[in-house]
């Protein structure tokens, strides 16, 4: 047996004046909400309400929220700003920009939150409409249960309705040329286990008018076996023996404090700076990092902003009752609107420090997400090493352990949840995680069997009458590197094989990398894993003392490919996903790879769209968009809930510095308990 719980708290009392004793009950300390003191600082509570009353003065009745945002100041004020000694925020403007839907027209406002007035209001005439709203999809799931046919059609099933638990899906696009804002909403078993979407109740179509919150389309088409509740259980205290296996668990102390330094919004740590911020629709949004040059002894600039653009999932079952379902999580959902409380202990460590984020409901009223996100040193890996056995009598080891810094937050999305990392490394590598969870989506069919299947069901059986339909995820993340700054280009390095020919050596082939700089957005559309390819952004003014270019590579994730055709619906509107790296110059409304405006957009303001103009990218204020992709063929144990799916990729530094990084960076100190009697 490990420590008991008794004589690891008087450890941490005696060694950590600076954590607090944590055990998985106690809620970590909270990072205080400070005034803003950074120009990309979140909206504050009271700014939320300013905004509120702003609008509300203008529009006094049926408005509703549907984005309220930080307009980011323009990047020439923000980096001149950085860059100034004083910081003195009072000439950098401080503006939100706001979506609000008064009596079905959307409107986009712009508020001088010092002033404390509109600087525009333009109607959207365009295709599309906004982030859904929590509050209108609260009340889209209560609708069903009060609707006559309805709760017939649960009565002849055999069900009970106070069992009955609903939720809303988007009804996306399929060439319609006329469209009201409707959502699907589909409805679920709860019985004893709360594990909903794994028990639907197939067969019924539901469509609700959101803007008149009334149903207006009905029907029940087939009766389908609800999936039993037995064995969908997932809380721990739910379950039943036999347990395990058993982990034991870990002692964590940070007998000097974290490493890291939080100031607002602005982190430091080891050899970098960055600011965290979140927004409704993007999540968690990482400005201005940099990092300390010990060879040069200044900061360098790497990115200038970051976050998820989109998150596309399409479910891969044509029938009636599945088509639609090919989701814009972002867009529709909003991935910042979608972030939940994240468990201290749990989802991160002990030793993590938490931040709340204020979020917005739909009457424009500040809402508090406590635990937003976290933030916390992880250990446990290797930062470099070496054994030399080559020295005749001599051994030499040297390896240096890692310590790197992660970001995290937790967006949970209906069914799934995603667990969203940024990780800094003192070597400069940024790693950026994605990991799922939760639910699978589940259809309801009547066969118990695999034998039982004699025609394509869309996905694998799971559990019995449960089919986990086949679907992709397609994640797409903006990245504005500035490397040494904004004038930036993307060089592809292919690897080609050379043919020898001249019998010159014994080898009849090798391979030489050449690199190019790529001239235009068309030219940088890469679909990886196609032929060998080394991709990084670069200065191209910026060399290292022996002459090559300081830059950051990407190193992808594995590569996925859409496998839709390019003219079908959900691909048009989804064509971003058309290739895993795109690169276009820096435009400051050119923010969200699926378009503003995604619930039922027709695919027109995309990246796919904006690239089209084949823009100059060559030594130009550059971002690169890299889309992680995953097909999901379910697994038995994918059900009752997902055990996490981890995929990422690295932007690491490309003859950045003149040589590795974390040469002269000490192992971090070991600490040894006190003297403890030894246990087994
Ligand atoms: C339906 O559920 C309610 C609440 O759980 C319960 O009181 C009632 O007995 C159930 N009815 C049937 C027919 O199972
Ligand atoms: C290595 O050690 C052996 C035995 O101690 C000794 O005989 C030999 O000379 C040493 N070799 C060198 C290169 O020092
Ligand atoms: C785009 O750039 C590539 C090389 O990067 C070049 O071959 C191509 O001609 C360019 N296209 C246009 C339209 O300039
Ligand atoms: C910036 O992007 C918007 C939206 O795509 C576009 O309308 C505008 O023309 C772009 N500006 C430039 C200079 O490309
Ligand atoms: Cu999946």
């Amino acid at each position: 047996m490990a420590f008991s719980i008794r004589m690891l708290l008087l450890a941490l009392a005696i060694l950590s004046p600076h954590l607090q004793a944590a055990s998985s009950a106690s809620p970590a300390p909270l990072h205080p909400i400070v005034p803003t003191q950074h120009p990309l600082d979140p909206l504050t509570k009271q700014e939320i309400t300013l905004i509120r009353t702003v609008v509300l003065n203008k529009y006094p009745s049926g408005t509703a929220f549907h984005y309220v945002g930080l307009d980011d100041p323009d990047k020439t004020t923000l980096l001149k700003w950085a860059s100034s000694p004083n910081k003195n925020l009072v000439h950098i403007p401080r503006l939100a920009f706001v979506i609000v839907i008064i009596k079905s027209q959307i409107h986009e406002i712009l508020i001088n939150l010092k002033t404390r007035q509109i600087l525009s209001d333009n109607v959207h005439t365009g295709n599309g409409f906004p982030t859904l709203t929590v509050d209108e999809q609260s009340e889209a799931i209560l609708l069903p249960l009060k609707y006559g046919p309805f709760i017939e059609s649960v009565k002849k099933r055999g069900l009970n309705l106070s069992d009955v638990v609903c939720s809303t899906f988007t009804v996306g696009w399929y060439g319609e040329t006329k469209s009201i804002r409707a959502l699907r909403v589909e409805c679920f078993m709860m019985g004893e286990a709360a594990n909903i979407y794994v028990r639907p109740i197939n067969g019924i179509l539901i469509l609700v008018d959101i803007d008149k919150m009334q149903i207006i389309q009905y029907q029940d088409r087939s009766v389908e076996p609800v999936p039993k509740a037995e064995n969908t259980e997932y809380r721990a205290d739910h379950q039943k023996p036999p347990f395990g296996p058993k982990l034991h668990g870990i002692a964590t102390i940070q007998p000097e404090g974290p490493g890291f330094k939080i100031q607002g919004h602005s982190v430091s740590w080891a050899n970098w700076k960055f600011h965290v911020e979140y927004d409704v629709r993007a999540g968690v949004v990482i400005s201005l990092a940099s990092l300390y040059d010990l060879d040069k002894h200044k900061s360098r600039r790497v990115l200038y902003r970051g976050y998820i653009s989109e998150l596309f999932v399409p479910y891969q079952d044509p029938s009636d009752e599945w088509y639609y379902k090919t989701f814009f999580d972002a867009g529709e959902f909003g991935f910042g609107q979608s972030m939940v409380s994240l468990e201290a202990n749990r989802d991160c460590p002990p030793h993590a420090q938490f931040m709340d984020a204020y979020l917005h409901d739909r009457d424009g009223n500040p809402s508090l997400l406590q635990n937003a996100f976290c933030i916390f040193e992880k250990h446990g890996e290797i930062s470099w090493r070496h054994t030399e056995t080559g020295i005749p009598n001599q051994t030499i080891r040297e390896v240096r352990s890692d310590v790197s810094l992660v970001v995290r937050s937790v967006v949970t999305v209906g069914n799934y949840d995603n667990v969203m990392d940024w990780e800094f490394k003192p070597s400069g590598s940024l790693k950026l995680g994605i990991a799922l969870s939760g639910m699978l989506e589940i259809k309801a069919v009547d066969i118990k069997h695999n034998d039982e299947i004699k025609e394509e069901q869309h996905g694998i059986l799971v559990s019995e009458n449960s089919i986990g339909v086949y679907h992709d995820h397609y994640y797409i993340y903006h990245l504005d590197l500035d490397i040494d700054g904004e004038e930036n280009s993307f060089v592809k390095t292919d690897l080609k094989t050379v043919k020898v020919t001249d019998g010159s050596s014994k080898r009849k082939s090798y391979w030489i990398a050449e690199a190019q700089t790529l001239k235009n957005e068309s030219a940088a559309m890469i679909r990886l894993g196609v032929s060998p390819s080394e991709l990084a952004i670069v200065n191209p003014n910026k060399k290292t003392s022996i002459g090559n270019e300081v830059g950051y590579r990407l190193i992808p994730a594995m590569p996925a490919h859409p496998l839709l055709f390019e003219d079908d619906y959900p691909q048009i509107r989804g064509a971003f996903t058309n290739y895993n790296v795109w690169v276009t110059p820096y435009n400051r409304s050119e923010k969200w790879a699926g378009g503003r405006y995604v619930d039922q957009s027709r695919g027109e303001d995309t990246l796919a769209v904006w690239t089209k103009k084949n823009r100059n990218i060559e030594n130009k204020d550059i971002v690169l968009w890299h889309v992680v992709g995953i097909h999901h063929v379910p697994a038995q144990e994918d059900f009752p809930i997902m055990p996490l799916l981890s995929t990422s990729f690295e932007l690491r530094p490309t003859n950045f510095f003149e040589r590795n990084a974390v040469l002269k960076t000490p192992s971090p100190k070991t600490w040894k308990w006190p003297a403890c009697p030894k246990q087994n």
